[in-house]
C-alpha cells in the first residue's frame, strides 16, 4: 500500500489530518525499531471549543473523552490495516487520565512519548508559544495520536521553529500565566518557554470550580488561538 492510499484510508476512519514522519532516533522501546510514524489528528467540535472562552465546561470534558476514544479507535484500525500488508505497527494511546498517572509523573508532567514530536516531524504544524501543536489546517483545535511502523512511507518536511511571530494572544489570556511568550525552536526544553505545573494547577482548579470534574482541562489557549478561530483571518503573521 502506498502513502496516498494509506492516508485516504485513515481519513476514511474519520481522521481530520494525517502526516508521515521519519522517527529514527526519536522513539524509545517498544517503538525504537519502528522507524516511521503516522501522526493522526481529530478536530475538536468548533462550537464546544468556542464555548470554553469563559472557562471549561462539561461539554468540553465530554468532547475530550469522545475525541480520545475516536483517536484510539482510528489508531487501532490503522495498526490492523498496516499489519494486513505484512508490516509491523503499534500505537501510543492518545492520552492517559492525568489523575491516573503514577510514578514520577506529578513531578515531570511527562510521559514516554510526545505526540507533538511526531506531528512536527510529519510537517503538520509548529509548536506554538502555548506549547501546543498549531496545525496549518486547523490551528490547535485538534487532538493527536501516533502509530509507529516499519512500512515505508513518504515522510513530510519537519518543522523546526515556531511561526507565531508577534502574536501574544495566548500569552495575555492564559489564566495560569503559564506561557512566557518565547517562540519555540527545535532543541528547546518545554521549561524554557512554558510552565506545565502552572498550567495543570490552573486547569484543575478551573475545571473543579466550574464543573466539579477532577481533570486538568482548561483549554483556553486552544480556544483563543487566532489560528483556529473560524471567524478570524488568522494571526498577525498569517
Ligand atoms: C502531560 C500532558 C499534559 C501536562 C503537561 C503539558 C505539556 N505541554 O507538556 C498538562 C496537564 C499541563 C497538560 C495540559 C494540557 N494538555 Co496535555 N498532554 C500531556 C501528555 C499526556 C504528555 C505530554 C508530555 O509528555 N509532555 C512533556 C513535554 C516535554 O512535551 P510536550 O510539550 O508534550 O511536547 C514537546 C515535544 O513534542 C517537543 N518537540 C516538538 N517537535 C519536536 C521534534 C523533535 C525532534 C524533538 C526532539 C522534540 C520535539 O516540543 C513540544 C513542546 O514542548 C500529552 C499526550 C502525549 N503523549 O503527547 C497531552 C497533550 C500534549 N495535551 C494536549 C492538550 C490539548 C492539553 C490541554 C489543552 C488540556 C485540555 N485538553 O484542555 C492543556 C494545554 C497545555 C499546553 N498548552 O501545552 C494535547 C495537545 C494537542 C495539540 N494541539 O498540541 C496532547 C498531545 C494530547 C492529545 N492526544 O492530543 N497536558
Amino acid at each position: 500500500m502506498d502513502s496516498v492510499t494509506l492516508r485516504k484510508e485513515i481519513i476514511g476512519f474519520d481522521a481530520s489530518l494525517v502526516g508521515f514522519a521519519d522517527m529514527r532516533g526519536l522513539a524509545q522501546e517498544p517503538f525504537a525499531d519502528l522507524p516511521q510514524a503516522v501522526s493522526i489528528a481529530v478536530r475538536l467540535s468548533p462550537e464546544i471549543v468556542d464555548g470554553i472562552l469563559e472557562g471549561p465546561t462539561k461539554e468540553y470534558y465530554a468532547e475530550y473523552e469522545r475525541v480520545n476514544a475516536l483517536l484510539n479507535e482510528i489508531a487501532g484500525k490503522t495498526v490492523q490495516l498496516i499489519r494486513a500488508t505484512g508490516h509491523r505497527a503499534e500505537y501510543f494511546r492518545a492520552t492517559i487520565q492525568d489523575s491516573a498517572m503514577g510514578g514520577n509523573y506529578p513531578q515531570t508532567l511527562r510521559v514516554g512519548f510526545q505526540h507533538k514530536t511526531a506531528a512536527t516531524r510529519a510537517g503538520l504544524g509548529w509548536i506554538g508559544k502555548c506549547a501546543l501543536l498549531i496545525s496549518y489546517d486547523l490551528g490547535p483545535r485538534i487532538r493527536l495520536v501516533t502509530v509507529f511502523t516499519d512500512m515505508p512511507l513518504e515522510v513530510g518536511t519537519p518543522i523546526v521553529e515556531g511561526e507565531c511571530g508577534t502574536c501574544m494572544v495566548c500569552v495575555t489570556a492564559c489564566p495560569g500565566q503559564a506561557i512566557s511568550g518565547r517562540e519555540w525552536r527545535l532543541g528547546m526544553w518545554r521549561e524554557e518557554f512554558f510552565d506545565a505545573h502552572a498550567c495543570r494547577n490552573t486547569g484543575r482548579r478551573l475545571m473543579q470550580e466550574r464543573t466539579g470534574i477532577e481533570a486538568a482541562l482548561c483549554g483556553l489557549c486552544v480556544a483563543i488561538c487566532p489560528k483556529g478561530r473560524r471567524q478570524s483571518g488568522g494571526c498577525e503573521n498569517g
